[in-house]
């Protein structure tokens, strides 16, 4: 009755900004994201009749406010008659900064709460219980460039080119610590409520992610980087125009989108993209991955830098 799993965050490419069916948390648009190597969340749960109550640990500390999300994607995995759960979670970078760290963690949860309770569901249905609990999480359970459609009252999930195929380079540049201010899903619900720009975004969506595929198929570097760049700013864009506005960038974003620039106005392959928090995620060719990493580490109030590869999906672990 326990299992531990592992999962890597995935950053997006073109971005799920947006909710169809918030009961069911499914997106209003279709995302490619590429899964991360060396960043993981490592989780174990262990089932016993004997609890009263389900817990969770994350990286040493009980987290109570956590423990409710947790404990209905453990009934959605093993049903509402499961025994309670001790759910142990640790992480090897900073949790909610915009990071994905919900993606990582609950693509893990789900993986080690079905091996835990035998419940034998496969890959695809367990994209879809991630996804329930996090959106971005169900793009989490398959490695490299992934595709996340909407297909009737689920989603179907799948690569669309292995991390080893086309091995790009990710380099993070952290610019602020901590939680953020403005959670990704009371975000998204503000922005489709209040944004004269969500419509039109939810509409150019498709014509984005078929430049995306094409550019993956074509491995075509320049295309991609134009095309994420673009979705990018345009989900950002939505988001400014929201009401209350959600401005998740501070001066050391900006700082790190103009040595991106730079870099590319010198015949760098990079491009930049940036999610629900003030971190900048360079992408770039390895041959590029020392000078991206050098000139986003000496670019001011840069905190941190973490570089990592291409990964992949969510996995059991054979010490659970
Ligand atoms: C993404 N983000 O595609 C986009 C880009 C943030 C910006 O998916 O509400 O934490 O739990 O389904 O998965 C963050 O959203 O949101 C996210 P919920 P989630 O990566």
């Amino acid at each position: 009755m326990r299992a531990a799993a592992r999962a890597q965050p995935n950053i997006a490419l073109v971005k799920y900004w947006g909710k169809r069916d918030t009961e069911r948390n499914l997106p209003a648009v279709g995302s490619i994201s590429i899964t991360l190597a060396d960043l993981s969340t490592t989780m174990r749960v262990e089932f016993d009749e004997t609890l009263a109550g389900d817990s969770l640990r994350v990286n040493g500390q009980p987290s109570d406010a956590m423990l409710p999300r947790v404990s209905r994607c453990l009934d959605a995995v093993a049903g509402q008659e499961r025994s309670r759960a001790t759910v142990v979670s640790e992480s090897n970078f900073p949790i909610a900064a915009g990071l994905a760290s919900s993606a990582s963690a609950f693509a893990a949860l789900v993986v080690a709460a079905d091996a835990a309770a035998g419940t034998g569901h496969g890959r695809e249905q367990l994209a879809n219980l991630a996804g329930m609990a996090s959106g971005s999480a169900a793009r989490s359970i398959y490695g490299g460039f992934v595709e996340l459609a909407n297909a009737g009252d689920h989603v179907a999930v799948a690569t669309l080119c292995a991390a080893e195929d086309w091995p790009l380079t990710v380099v993070v540049a952290i610019t602020a610590s901590g939680p953020k201010v403005v959670g990704s899903t009371q975000a998204m619900e503000t922005s489709r409520d209040t944004s004269p720009f969500y419509a039109r975004w939810v509409e150019q969506q498709s014509a984005d992610l078929d430049e995306a595929r094409a550019a993956i198929g074509a491995q075509d570097f320049p295309r991609l980087a134009a095309v994420a760049e673009h979705n990018c700013l345009k989900m950002h864009s939505v988001m400014w125009a929201s009401r209350p506005p959600m401005v998740y960038w501070n001066a050391t974003t900006l700082e790190c989108m103009e040595a991106v620039r730079d870099m590319q106005a010198d015949g760098i392959p990079v491009f930049f993209t940036i999610d629900a928090g003030p971190q900048l995620k360079a992408v770039c060719d390895p041959s590029a991955a020392a000078a991206v990493r050098e000139r986003l580490e000496t670019t001011a109030g840069v905190e941190a830098v973490m570089v990592t590869g291409l990964g992949e999906g969510a996995r059991l672990l054979t010490d659970g």
